[in-house]
């Protein structure tokens, strides 16, 4: 009776939901919109979500003034993928950037594209991170990667440069020069024309290094520690505890923690950055940095701290930086306002917007950084206001995601979203006074249901054999329940949580017996999403090839195998023996349309994670047979093939052990290179690539 009663109230509510307070629609109104987006800004540090750590007065007053958005969720917990998806409104399998290290396929549609078509001033400012050049932009400025925090360098177009574009170096702090840049931008615009501002900070991101007027906060303060600081993973899946990004284990003493070596010059790896970062302060800057923690680092040298103790420091210290750093975002956000305070003209028909590309562990389970679909990572904060038009204080607790951005400011400008787009329009829950669905009810899935809006939100995350060492995997999240499968062979497994009795995902249930049927039920639900979706990526090793890395997907065609690798290097193998000498051969087809096209053979004869050699061919410009190993992207020999177009080419590899040799042979070439010299026999073979789709035939041993 309850269920039916909501669903019909949820019914009357998608009616009205698409007139806002005055009865007019929002839609096709052709608001400004400024788009102030950082980097790993977890909701939980903000106080409008009820931070118990700090507080961010001007995001917060986003929120009182407009909505905040309750249950707002990315699709692959990683900045590039996340970004990727904001502008095409597609999760990431179907945009193609679905690691860090992808380079953005500029050509796609994007919302800053289609509302430049309809006359809107575009304009980004910040961190990119896509790799291509942005594209859908009157103007643009961006950090280089990551960017710096000090002294950044932006990237800006040129026309007068070979490449079309500048780099340049600007004095002060990565988050008050986006927000002056933007500033600048925002008073120099076309006044007749709607805008689109995308700020984008690099702020609060890894290495967390706040600008001089943040140092002095929380100095001499503790913060509370997140209760699951000491977190043993017990109750959950072997995979939490193979991660690298714990704040016991996994943070650089001088290039995270910002402890000054006893000794620069024996700085080793990441911890080199310590020294370039420090190069490129100033005086002022140095000494402002070195006024605000000196006496906390003698402290630390003095006293060593050990076990516990020594993880509780770091804590403090990690997250009192990073929550400096947000203080610093919250002050542009305070700096955006006060610029359309000033202008209420230009306010009136602003819509301003905060989010983050993704979640971040504040020491939650003993980490930092994010990548899983556990709450702190998945979760994006989302505030937005618009005078007049939202009702101020309202909060939208419908599942939401980071696919819908586009088809929203598409909406809201009149623009038809694509059909082709994943997400969509939220303006349906804009302009309404709240829900009352927060509450993780079981019934809210059928009202959700009911009201037309989605009952559950898509995950899906690659970028595993990489820093941090987390797995791949996909998930589904519905208003109380989630259910996640960690898909690649070596896993295989399963998590699946029942958000109402267990917030912080402690207890795995998917072997519950109680929950048997709910288990049935979401399985078929994650199922139903990715076939609508239409990602099959995630199939990877289908019991030939074991061992993998940086796959999406590995599925039989024929006899042989359709490869799918989504990173530089990827690769499917199998351990096994063969004495030598051996030949051992395939045929490749390479599938148009990735970004670099490839497709190898991976030999290995000293255990597959070790030396390996590649040998394959590669469509980049011309088709060329090579072959690379035994160390990451040595290329031994390689030779161009004259070829006709010919869809399947056969590669031809001889090891000869005795001699040290292999010998290639692809297109009527034939090329040789050194074999390590400990090889002795074959122990591991499969298929590998570069960011490409490869059909392989069967690999056939003589
Ligand atoms: C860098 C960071 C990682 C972080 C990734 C991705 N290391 O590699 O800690 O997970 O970026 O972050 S650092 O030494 O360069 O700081 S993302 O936000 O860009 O996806
Ligand atoms: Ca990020």
């Amino acid at each position: 009776m309850r269920s039916l009663l909501l669903a019909l109230l949820s019914l009357s509510c998608s009616l009205a939901c698409s007139l806002h307070a005055q009865g007019k629609p929002l839609s096709g109104s052709r608001p400004n919109i400024i788009f102030i987006f950082s980097d790993d800004h977890a909701a939980h540090a903000i106080s409008a979500y009820g931070s118990k750590i700090n507080k961010t007065p001007h995001i917060d007053r986003l929120a009182e003034e407009g909505l905040l958005f309750r249950n707002n969720f990315c699709g692959n917990a990683l900045c590039g993928p996340s970004r990727a998806t904001i502008l095409t409104g597609l999760h990431s399998h179907a945009n193609g950037f679905m690691r860090n290290g992808n380079v953005f396929d500029g050509d796609q549609t994007t919302f800053p594209k289609l509302l430049q078509k309809v006359g809107y001033q575009t304009a980004i400012i910040g961190k990119w991170h896509l790799s291509s050049d942005p594209q859908g932009f009157d103007h643009w400025m961006v950090l280089p990667g990551q960017g710096q925090y000090y002294n950044p360098d932006f990237i800006l177009p040129d026309a007068g440069s070979k490449n079309g574009r500048k780099r340049v170096r600007y004095e002060g702090h990565a988050t008050n020069l986006t927000t002056k840049f933007s500033l600048e931008w925002l008073d120099d615009r076309d006044p007749d024309k709607p805008f689109l501002l995308m700020c984008q900070h690099k702020a609060p991101h890894r290495n967390w290094m706040p600008a001089a007027e943040d140092l002095g906060l929380y100095q001499g303060e503790t913060i509370p520690e997140p209760t699951s600081l000491f977190d043993d993973y017990t109750g959950r899946g072997p995979m939490a505890k193979a991660q690298e990004m714990s704040i016991a284990k996994h943070m650089f003493l001088h290039y995270d923690l910002i402890v000054p070596p006893a000794d620069e010059s024996k700085l080793q790896g990441t911890d080199r950055a310590w020294l370039s970062q420090r190069k490129r302060m100033n005086a002022a800057q140095l000494s402002a940095w070195d006024a605000a923690f000196d006496n906390e680092n003698a402290a630390f040298l003095r006293e060593d701290p050990a076990g516990r103790e020594r993880v509780r420091w770091a804590y403090q210290r990690y997250i009192k930086n990073y929550l400096r750093c947000v203080n610093g975002v919250d002050r542009s956000v305070g700096e955006l306002l006060a610029w359309l305070d000033a202008r209420p003209e230009v306010k009136k028909n602003t819509v301003i917007i905060y989010s983050s590309d993704q979640g971040f562990y504040l020491g939650d389970h003993g980490w930092y950084d994010k990548r899983w679909m556990y709450e702190e990572s998945l979760r994006m904060p989302l505030v937005m206001r618009w005078p007049a038009h939202f009702a101020a204080g309202d909060e939208v607790s419908e599942l939401t995601q980071n696919i819908d951005f586009a088809p929203t400011f598409l909406d809201l400008a009149g623009v038809p979203v694509p059909a082709t787009m994943h997400g969509k329009s939220m303006v349906p829950l804009l302009g309404r006074s709240g829900g009352d669905r927060a509450d993780g009810d079981q019934e809210d899935d059928v009202a959700a249901a009911a009201s037309g809006w989605r009952d559950s939100i898509y995950y899906h995350y690659y970028e595993s054999q990489a820093v941090h060492m987390v797995p791949a995997m996909y998930g589904i999240r519905t208003s109380r329940f989630k259910l996640v499968r960690y898909y690649e062979p070596q896993w295989d497994t399963w998590e699946m949580f029942d958000l109402q009795v267990d917030p912080a995902e402690m207890k795995n249930i998917y072997e519950a017996p109680r929950y048997k049927a709910m288990r049935t039920y979401l399985t078929k639900m994650l199922e139903d999403l990715r076939a609508e979706y239409d990602d099959d990526t995630g199939q990877v090793g289908d019991g030939v090839f074991p061992v993998t890395a940086g796959v999406a997907r590995c599925v039989r065609e024929g006899d042989g195998h359709r490869v799918w690798f989504n990173a530089p290097g990827g690769y499917v193998m199998q351990r096994g023996r063969k004495e030598g000498p051996v030949t051992v051969s395939a045929t490749m087809s390479l599938v148009p349309g990735r970004q670099r096209t490839n497709g190898e053979l991976m030999l290995t004869g000293a255990g597959p994670r070790a030396a390996v050699m590649r040998v394959g061919l590669d469509l980049r410009d011309a088709m060329r047979l090579v072959v690379q190993g035994p160390r990451w992207r040595q290329q031994a020999a390689s030779a161009k093939i004259s070829w006709d177009g010919e869809p399947v080419v056969e590669v031809v590899v001889t090891l000869d052990f005795d001699a040290h040799q292999l010998t290639a042979e692809a297109g009527g070439q034939r090329v040789t290179a050194p074999l390590p010299a400990d090889w002795s026999a074959l122990t591991g073979w499969g298929y590998g690539g570069n960011n490409s789709e490869t059909v392989f035939g069967p690999l056939q041993f003589q």
